[in-house]
């Protein structure tokens, strides 16, 4: 089994709070900060098994640290050691891989300023800055301040759902060994997929002591254009023979993300939201993109995008049954992310432009950075031709997150027309009349970094370095 006291809480259980602050700081006195590192913060760092029961929470906050590669090398730590090249590089120097246009990024994230993360969670922003004042008064001047955004779940019934108004936290993958119960539908890998060490981490054997059971934290600052998004979604309604002009612009939404607001997957609802579907967590993930029903259903599962685009988010991030689980698993990673910024103002919503800052503080762990974050990034939600073999040699990049550049994206299957009305094989005929043009990338990167989030343990042999 896990030793779960040991292993950072928002790794494989996330903190579970409405208000998260991420505080990014530099580290200007390496002796000083290991000493009260390992005196006064190593005690305030929360665990897995503590954030797992209401009662052995933390009074203020929950506190979780991770430390990027120039952070680990100040400590005196070999990062290179950790056997991750992705990490060592940092996520500047790899916006040509993933797509960001370097010249949006926040001056914080943009170069290797970054040393460290604290994430703090807890019910009230109050209780959070009480904390954080309580580690700045421990760590004094031996770290600076570089960046900080204040995460929090939205308002009301909004709460739990993204900007763009879909429900988040939906899909995780299932750990053997710890996950309980699992859910239909969560396919079920090794903890090595996610925590370094462990059973199926492509480097496990070879990871140095203080890494065990460990994650590497992939944040990014992913600005979202709420008022733009929903004035492109009023403009391009969808079905409009039998649809409203605002059930068409919901459908549309729905087929971008792979699921209605609520949460219901497209791919078991595909004409009308299903608030029932989404509350059942039974059901709501239950689904494969495998068209059960069809005479040959391989062979339609080639071509046939009515119940759900092959680019869909969710679809590009986890294509499930689209590739083999031997292919697909060491590329599942676990999210932890929650939005930032303000609700869309009257002013916004009017204008139908953004003034104020908002989007999603995104989060997600995996044993090897490239396996989990970049590799999607690159090779799935930005590629035009994933999931390979469809019969259609257009799919068009990730609606939502997917990036040509900040250009047009021009995708084939968002409306359910089907594009080839007589079946089988309609490559080459496809009725390109029917692809909806996303103008502009309505999720704008503002940058991030790459960290690892110890055990306690290893912060513990981090302090001693
Ligand atoms: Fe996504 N969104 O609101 O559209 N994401 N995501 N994501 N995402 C998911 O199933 C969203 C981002 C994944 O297992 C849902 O939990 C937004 C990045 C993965 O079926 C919704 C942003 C990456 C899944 C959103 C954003 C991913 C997933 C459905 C940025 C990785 C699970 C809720 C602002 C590189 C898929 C759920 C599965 C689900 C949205 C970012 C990956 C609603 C707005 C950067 C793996």
């Amino acid at each position: 089994p896990l030793n779960i006291d040991n292993i950072q809480a928002d790794i494989l259980v996330g903190m579970h709070k409405d208000k998260e602050l991420f505080f990014f700081f530099s580290i200007n006195n390496p002796v000083t900060f290991k000493s009260k590192l390992k005196s006064d913060i190593l005690p305030l760092i929360t665990t897995t098994r503590e954030i797992l029961a209401v009662d052995t929470q933390p009074v203020t906050a929950a506190v979780n640290i991770a430390f990027s590669s120039p952070g680990l090398v100040n400590l005196g730590v070999d990062s290179n050691t950790i056997g991750d090249p992705d990490f060592v590089a940092g996520q500047f120097s790899e916006t040509g891989t993933i797509g960001d246009d370097p010249s949006l990024w926040n001056s914080a994230f943009a170069g290797t300023k970054v040393h460290g993360v604290f994430l703090l969670a807890s019910d009230t922003v109050d209780n959070i800055n009480t904390e954080l004042a309580n580690i700045q008064s421990i760590l004094g001047s031996s770290i600076t301040e570089i960046h900080r955004l204040q995460g929090a779940a939205r308002p009301g019934s909004e709460s739990g759902h993204e900007h763009f108004g879909f429900m988040d936290g939906i899909s995780q993958p299932a750990v053997n060994g710890f996950t309980n119960p699992v859910l239909p539908g969560q396919p079920q890998v090794n903890a090595g997929i996610f925590l370094l060490g462990e059973q199926d981490d492509p480097s496990q054997g070879s990871r140095p002591p203080w890494a065990i059971d460990g994650s590497f934290l992939v944040f990014r600052q992913l600005q979202q254009l709420v008022p733009e998004f929903n004035q492109f979604l009023t403009d391009h309604p969808l079905d409009t023979d039998t649809l409203t002009p605002e059930q068409g612009s919901e459908l549309l939404g729905a087929r971008m993300v792979g699921r209605w607001k609520s949460g219901a997957p497209i791919f078991l609802s595909p004409t009308a939201d299903d608030p029932e579907l989404a509350a059942d967590p039974t059901r709501n993930n239950d689904f494969n993109y495998i068209i059960e029903s069809a005479p040959d259903p391989p062979a339609e599962n080639h071509f046939n995008q009515t119940r759900c685009p092959f680019s869909a988010h969710i679809r590009k991030s986890h294509p499930r049954a689209d590739v083999d689980p031997s292919v697909e698993h060491p590329h599942l990673i676990i999210r932890s992310s929650i939005p930032y910024g303000p609700e869309v103002t009257d002013a916004e919503a009017a204008s139908s432009t953004t003034s104020v800052d908002r989007g999603l503080a995104f989060v997600s762990y995996q044993s090897n950075v490239f396996n989990g974050f970049v590799f999607l990034q690159n090779f799935w939600i930005n590629s035009v031709t994933f999931p390979f073999g469809k019969v259609d040699d257009t799919i068009g990049v990730d609606p939502i997150i997917g990036s040509l550049g900040g250009g047009p994206k021009n995708i084939s299957g968002l409306d359910p027309a089907v594009p080839c009305p007589d079946g089988n094989d309609c490559l080459g005929q496809r009725d390109v009349s029917h692809d909806v043009v996303v103008p502009r990338d309505f999720v704008v990167s503002r940058g991030g970094e790459y960290f690892f989030a110890p055990s306690l343990s290893g912060i513990n042999d981090i302090a001693l370095a």
